[in-house]
């Protein structure tokens, strides 16, 4: 340190920055390899505040080869003068003095996270060398620190740069005395990168790597749509059910505060929160205001437009949330957090701004958009109804005693095999298909279930009747996930589940139930691709001594073009399995090397749950009108 600068206050700045170096934690929280990457986001958050002041546009981050980090910004430039308390340059101060946030400068809207401005001389403290570079009005300052913080060159003007080119760089080593590791890990700090890009919209963030090699550009991560880029890049894997991604803001009483949201065909929520640009892993008021005001617009909607009957229960907040990815992101200039990790905003006054911000832009979304509301809407009530069956469920087999393997297993013909992998169980129509089907199959992959259809046509049973009827119980049983809470898929007893029923009305009634049952209790069964339908053959023709079976229709027309002219065509249209043989139903619909077999998706089970609930509703109406509009169920309704 210089003799000049040897005064009472220097006295005060290294003690300062030495209660840093004793109590690390106090400060960064830990001094693991959590720690460490901390020290790079407190000097972000400077570039990123000098952004969110509307100063600076690109931010560049690099690893340099000997684990150093360097952060670059393009905003005003720390300011260079000499500062009125501490008789030092404002750089020098920021980085030696232990200041409270907000206390230089001009006093501006510093909102993004971190310690607020006493980062700078924190990162100092713990690290064994750093140096900080202002480039402003022409001229390049430089001050360099070693050692936790001491002075080894005061802000000293090395050279001249372009009159408009402006910012801060500064070059940090962790201190090896203080952290257990000092390497830095690549993909931790690109993923906080591009997530600060997400949440700072028109922000240009750079990663570059240097460690290996010093040819890479690195990473960009730049986002003009801000969240909605980040609720499209969430729902990149998913099927979104509506086009356009919902994004709202609005500002009140200096919050800002900002939405982006849109469902999918899953049933699990996506929902994450930021404040100042830090998760709040644990919500809060900005959350909670959002949810209740989702809840409360959605109902009101549904009411309106009588999607919602009066007699209808209320959808729930978990009705509403199903499927929804959501990025909830709010801006304010003194926020509380609270909780063991401070993962909870705790302001008040935040949970009315989020319900009147969010409120008055989704209102106007649904109003706009009568299609997409419609869509939500029916998602919310599918997944209540879903809700509604599983609770009557969970206390049905609790009543029942559970569904434990017991002597219950019914009729199944269960495999040799004990593999998963290769096991397969069909779920047949009737008795005699059944029959035909234990004889025929391969006995050492291939389990058969024979279920009664009429039984569960005639009845017209609803869900939680059905779950109660033996034989989809020993269904249940032999699946061997267990169900509802208990659900386990890796328990999964059979790789493929096999659905092969008649191509007539009763066929059609099982296999939708059937569907809406896997939908609505053991969906990922059907997310991981578990779940089949056979297709045996839809004709037989006849054609003097030999006969073939016909899949389709396309390949009858095809196989009839084949045959001479003057051949005589007898065609049957195979209605029923049991009108095969169990050598031709075995060979046509089962044998793995000449069957074919349909995948079922979610898509597939979505609408199986949708004709489901409006062939077993009690409105005949509706009913109806739906076998009307849905020519492809008409069809295989045999109406
Ligand atoms: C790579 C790290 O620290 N950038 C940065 C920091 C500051 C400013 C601009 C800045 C702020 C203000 C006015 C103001 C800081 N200044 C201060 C203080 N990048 C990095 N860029 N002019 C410039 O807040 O009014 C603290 S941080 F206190 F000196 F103003």
């Amino acid at each position: 340190m210089n003799e000049q600068h040897y005064d009472a206050s220097d006295i005060q700045v290294l003690e300062g920055l030495e209660a840093v170096r004793k109590r690390p934690g106090m400060y960064i929280g830990t001094t693991d390899v959590k720690g460490l990457h901390h020290l790079v986001w407190e000097i972000v958050d400077n570039s990123i505040d000098e952004a969110l002041a509307g100063y600076c546009k690109n931010i560049d981050i690099i690893i340099n080869k000997d684990n150093s980090i360097t952060v670059k910004d393009d905003g005003r430039g720390i300011p260079v003068g000499t500062h009125a308390k501490t008789g030092i340059s404002t750089v020098e101060t920021v980085y030696t003095v232990l200041h409270a946030g907000g206390k230089f400068g001009g006093g501006g809207y510093k909102v993004s996270g971190g310690l607020h401005g006493v980062g700078a001389s924190v990162v100092n403290a713990l690290s064994s060398a750093v140096t900080v570079t202002v480039y402003k009005e022409g001229k390049i300052h430089e001050t360099k620190f070693a050692n936790g913080g001491k002075t080894i060159q005061p802000l000293t003007v090395i050279g001249e740069c372009d009159i408009n080119r402006t910012g801060t760089t500064v070059t940090f080593k962790p201190d090896q005395n203080i952290f257990d590791t000092t390497i830095y890990d690549y993909d931790t700090l690109m993923v906080r990168t591009r997530e600060l890009a997400f949440l700072n919209k028109g922000l240009s963030l750079t990663l570059r790597d240097d460690r290996d090699n010093e040819d890479t550009t690195g990473e960009k991560f730049y986002y003009e749509g801000g969240i909605s880029e980040y609720v499209k890049y969430l729902n990149k894997n998913k099927t979104a059910i509506h086009e356009e991604i919902i994004h709202l803001e609005g500002e009140e009483d200096g919050v800002m505060f900002e939405v982006a949201m849109q469902y999918n065909s899953s049933y699990t929520e996506n929902i994450y929160s930021f404040v100042n640009n830090i998760n709040t892993h644990d919500g809060g008021t900005h959350e909670e205001g959002v949810r209740r005001a989702l809840t409360r617009l959605i109902n009101n909607y549904a009411r309106k437009a009588n999607i919602l009957k009066d007699k209808d229960e209320s959808l729930t907040g978990d009705d509403v949330k199903e499927g929804l990815t959501m990025i909830v992101s709010c801006k304010h200039p003194n926020p509380q957090f609270e909780g063991q990790t401070k993962g909870r905003l705790g302001n008040s006054e935040v949970r009315k701004i989020a319900d009147s911000v969010f409120s008055n832009g989704f209102d106007r979304f649904l109003m706009e958009h009568p299609e997409e509301a419609k869509i939500i809407v029916d998602k919310g009530i599918t997944a209540s109804r879903a809700r509604v069956a599983a609770k009557r469920a969970r206390e049905l087999t609790r009543r029942k005693g559970g569904l434990e393997l017991t002597n219950q297993w019914g009729k199944l013909a269960d495999c040799s095999s004990k593999d998963p992998s290769i096991s397969e169980i069909f779920i047949v129509e009737g008795d005699s298909a059944g029959g035909q089907a234990k004889q025929g199959r391969d006995a050492k992959t291939q389990a058969i279930l024979p279920l009664r259809g009429k039984i569960l046509n005639v009845e017209k049973a609803r869900l939680d009747r059905i779950l109660g009827n033996e034989e989809i119980r020993s269904m249940i049983t032999a699946f061997g996930t267990g169900i509802g809470d208990e659900f386990n898929i890796e328990k999964l007893r059979y790789h493929k589940i096999i659905i092969m029923t008649d191509a007539d009305v009763d066929g059609s009634h099982i296999r939708t139930l059937l569907l809406t049952l896997f939908y609505r209790f053991f969906r990922p069964i059907i997310e991981q691709g578990h779940v089949y339908v056979a297709q045996p053959p839809l004709y037989k023709v006849t054609h003097g001594k030999t006969f073939k079976f016909i899949l389709t229709d396309e390949e009858l027309d095809e196989y009839l073009k084949t045959l001479p002219a003057s051949t005589k065509y007898v065609i049957n249209r195979n209605k029923g399995l049991g009108e095969m043989d169990k050598d031709e139903l075995c060979e046509t619909t089962m044998n793995i090397e000449h069957r074919t077999l349909r995948k079922i998706t979610i898509e597939d089970a979505i609408l199986a749950d949708q004709v489901f609930e409006t062939l077993m509703g009690e409105e005949v109406e509706p009913r109806r009108q739906f076998i009307e509009e849905n020519a492809i169920y008409a069809e295989n309704l045999d109406i």
